[in-house]
């Protein structure tokens, strides 16, 4: 694939499975590596989190914007909601538009890069195209 979203992608056979691991691959700080999380609300929809790499999500921060309980996805749960599996789950892109939530912490970085849905590939994106492609809620998500 060459083009994800509108985005140029680039693949790295070496492997972006984690944020560690892309930033390793691409010469970035992990901070702009885009980690696209799923948690499963109590009422059952999914609420993905596309967190900076650098951050731990703070599940206490989620359930209050969420307003319910939050739990991490289970791999499975990932792959429905998503139709990616864990380690290229992009930020966008799924098989039905998903609820997000985008850490503010990726605003501050001129450029970002996010999985582009596989375990290899990423695109580089501005934080406002971010926050456009996912039609999500910034928010301070991250443990502190
Ligand atoms: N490709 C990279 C970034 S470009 C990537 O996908 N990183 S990630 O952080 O978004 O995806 C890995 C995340 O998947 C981990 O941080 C972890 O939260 C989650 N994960 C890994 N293994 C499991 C598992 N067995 N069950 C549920 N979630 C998992």
């Amino acid at each position: 694939m060459t083009d994800f979203l509108g985005h140029p992608v680039s693949t790295f056979p070496e492997g972006t499975r984690t944020a560690a691991d892309a930033a390793a691959a691409i010469g970035c700080s992990v901070g702009q590596i885009v980690k696209s999380l799923v948690f499963r609300r109590a009422s059952g929809a999914a609420l993905l989190v596309v967190a900076s790499g650098s951050n731990r999500v703070d599940e206490a921060r989620l359930e209050a914007l969420a307003g319910e309980p939050v739990g991490k996805a289970d791999a499975e749960f990932v792959r429905s909601a998503t139709g990616f599996a864990i380690g290229g789950v992009p930020p966008a892109g799924h098989t039905a538009p998903v609820e997000t939530i985008v850490d503010e912490d990726l605003l501050a970085y001129e450029e970002i890069w996010a999985a582009a849905g596989t375990p290899r590939t990423v695109f580089p994106l501005s934080p406002d195209e971010l926050v456009a492609l996912t039609g999500g809620r910034v928010a301070d998500v991250a443990t502190r």
